[in-house]
């Protein structure tokens, strides 16, 4: 079929090829590459200036409450990842760059995107990945429950 002969499929040919060379790829698809920590904030003080809290922290391994040692000093902590929340857009590529910095191992897994690693102190482990699904994922260690989890957003494509 010549196109030329009929000049309105011509034209609606025309019409859709350029539909499509004009339409924009999505806009805000980007590489992101975001480091993601696994830290322990801590404090701590003498029984001599502030006693021992008597109330005890909720359960899990994500919480670390050290009853005075030898010298009165007690140290309260928790397990967590920084940053706790990490917003991409659908169609993002994401690199993920997982540090171990406090405690010796943490097993995180990526839920709905099927990611399971095991991070080691001093040790980096990246994660890539196209956010090809909008919604909440939990980011969460298994050992330090329910302190060490994240959340990773994925903003559906408008
Ligand atoms: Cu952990």
């Amino acid at each position: 079929m010549h196109l030329t002969r009929y000049p309105r499929a011509y034209a609606a040919v025309l019409l859709a090829l350029s539909l499509v060379a004009l339409a924009p790829a999505p806009a805000h698809a980007e590489k992101r590459y975001i480091v993601v920590t696994a830290v322990e904030p801590k404090g701590g003080a003498n029984v001599a200036k502030e006693p021992f809290p008597t109330t005890p922290l909720p359960e899990g391994g994500g919480f670390q409450l050290k009853p005075p040692n030898a010298e009165g000093r007690w140290e309260v902590a928790v397990y967590v990842f920084d940053p706790r929340q990490i917003f991409v857009n659908e169609g993002d590529e994401v690199t993920l760059e997982f540090v171990g910095i406090n405690g010796a191992s943490h097993p995180i897994t990526i839920g709905g995107y099927d990611k399971s690693f095991e991070l080691k102190r001093g040790q980096s482990t990246r994660v890539t990945f196209a956010a090809d699904k909008p919604g909440t994922f939990p980011i969460v260690c298994a050992t330090h429950h329910p302190t060490m989890v994240a959340e990773m957003i994925v903003a559906a494509k408008k």
